[in-house]
């Protein structure tokens, strides 16, 4: 008996302390404001076009379901290159100065799309908190007007 309670124990805290970790872990820390993450195809409940012009997303305005995963097609139909990069208003900020800053920097952001005049294509995308998201090009002189807004219904 005692050595099975020797085994156990040191077992229990183990667990104990590795569910402790994992709850500390900074990848679920400060995630009340979620802007999603990137989805899959089999689980895209409907597509939605978005045209970029020079310099606006048309529509810049979307409403989608707590959960939905949707397909993001967009369209450049501008003269000149944009970009299609969703994230909370501080993320794009963060991006809009990079893109400023080093511009043969090549970014990296989940989900984020670079398209030259008349070229088109799609971010799949899951949005799993109700709210607001923000979308934006960050391109330098772009920024400030071209921007939009994603309304996450509750379910
Ligand atoms: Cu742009």
């Amino acid at each position: 008996m005692m050595t099975l309670l020797r085994k156990i124990i040191p077992l229990a805290a183990f667990l104990m302390l590795l569910s402790t970790i994992c709850m500390a872990s900074p990848v679920n820390a400060g995630n009340s404001s979620s802007t999603g993450k990137p989805g899959i195809a089999r689980e895209v409940s409907r597509d939605i076009k978005v045209t970029q012009v020079d310099n606006m997303f048309l529509p810049n305005e979307i409403q989608v379901t707590e959960g939905e995963t949707v397909r993001l097609i967009v369209i450049n139909k501008g003269g000149h290159q944009h970009e299609m990069l969703i994230g909370t208003m501080e993320d794009l900020r963060k991006a809009a100065k990079m893109r400023r800053n080093h511009p043969d920097e090549n970014p990296t952001e989940a989900g984020m799309i670079r398209l030259q005049p008349d070229e088109q294509d799609e971010i799949i995308w899951t949005f799993d908190q109700p709210g607001e998201v923000d979308f934006a090009c960050p391109l330098p002189g772009h920024f400030k007007a071209m921007r939009g807004k994603i309304y996450v219904e509750k379910k």
